[in-house]
């Protein structure tokens, strides 16, 4: 199999380091945050910290086609320390682009992100193709700073920019049969070079219950740091759902379907006994392979250590918790 906790990582060694001065700026940074004030002014931190560390990347550049992004209080808002826009941005998942997580960074560029459409569809009223532009306008975008929690031990936080996925779901109009929402990202391989790879079964396919696809803290996503989504990290758009494993948080989607039943997801299909349909995160229920009672903080921690516990829900549980009240959380991981 291809996942492998530490992979990669002899990348980054040097982004480790994070000089005093960077982090103070940070806490000034979330300060302003709290005010309400942070999209413009974490975009900037992060173009200073690139240059003071002499390594900045090529970037989108601004979410231009929004009107001012605003900082968010839905509850996702988390005080830690942002993870270094370098770190964001070159050391990904993204299969379609290659199993090393250097590859996306250095792939992904062939992506073609415009024009691009999503099809929303199935158990709806009100079916419809949406433009891009059209989607970055639905909602006011909102700056979230969620951390991510990848099935394979490690973590980051991410100040991304998006709206909740509920606005566009409310605008379709779900019938009764709606149960399961099927989230269908890109599967072009002209633009993507291992799709058509046996890695996995293409298109990457992903899905939520209703309820959990409805819940404010699912965010249908745009960009992060204040600015347009790299190609790698799911350009143009991506969902997250913070208090999933990583591997839920769909890339580069083109379809939104609305179905009765649950729907089969790559790595379902993949691997069934690893992967649940479900994959909350849970330090009580370990992956075959690894212990999901740690997690290494990405730029955090020293090299190969898992220092931090992993939290119920990824420390969401005060949010979501009630969505699986009941649940047998062993049994549907
Ligand atoms: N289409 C697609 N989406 C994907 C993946 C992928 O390989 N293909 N990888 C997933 C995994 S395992 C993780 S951890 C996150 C990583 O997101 P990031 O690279 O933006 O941090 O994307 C998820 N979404
Ligand atoms: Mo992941």
């Amino acid at each position: 199999m291809h996942f492998h906790p530490d992979r990669g990582f002899r990348h980054r060694v040097a982004s480790e380091i994070t000089p005093q001065a960077v982090y103070e700026r940070r806490r000034d940074c979330l300060r302003l945050m709290a005010a309400g004030a942070a999209g413009p002014v974490l975009a900037a931190w992060a173009a200073r910290d690139a240059r003071a560390q002499g390594a900045a990347p090529a970037r989108p550049g601004k979410l231009a086609a929004l009107p001012g992004v605003r900082a968010s209080v839905a509850g996702g808002v988390t005080m830690e320390k942002p993870t270094r826009y370098e770190d964001v941005t070159s050391y990904n998942n993204f299969y379609e682009f290659g199993t090393d997580k250097a590859d996306p960074a250095k792939n992904a560029h062939t992506l073609k992100t415009r024009p691009w459409t999503v099809a929303v569809e199935g158990e709806v009223r009100k079916p419809k193709v949406y433009d891009l532009d059209e989607l970055l306008k639905l909602s006011p975008q909102e700056e979230r700073i969620y951390r991510m929690r990848c099935v394979e031990g490690w973590s980051m936080v991410i100040p991304w920019v998006g709206w909740s996925l509920s606005e566009l779901i409310k605008r379709v109009e779900p019938t009764g049969n709606a149960k399961y929402v099927e989230f269908v990202s890109l599967a072009d391989p002209k633009t993507m070079p291992f799709v058509g790879s046996r890695v996995l079964d293409w298109p990457y396919v992903e899905g939520l219950r209703m309820d959990e696809a409805m819940h404010p803290l699912t965010l249908l996503t745009f960009g992060l740091y204040g600015e347009v989504l790299p190609n790698q990290n799911g350009a143009p758009v991506r969902l997250n759902v913070p208090w999933k494993y990583g591997f839920k948080n769909a890339k580069s989607i083109v379809r939104i379907r609305f179905v009765e039943k649950e729907p089969r997801t790559a790595w379902n299909k993949a691997a069934m006994q690893e992967y649940g349909f479900y994959s909350n995160v849970n330090p009580t229920v370990d992956h075959p392979r690894w212990s999901q009672a740690t997690e290494r903080r990405i730029g955090e921690d020293g090299l190969f250590s898992k220092k931090r516990p992993t939290l119920m829900f990824n420390g969401y549980e005060a949010q979501v918790g009630s969505l699986y009240a009941g649940m047998d959380l062993k049994k549907f991981y």
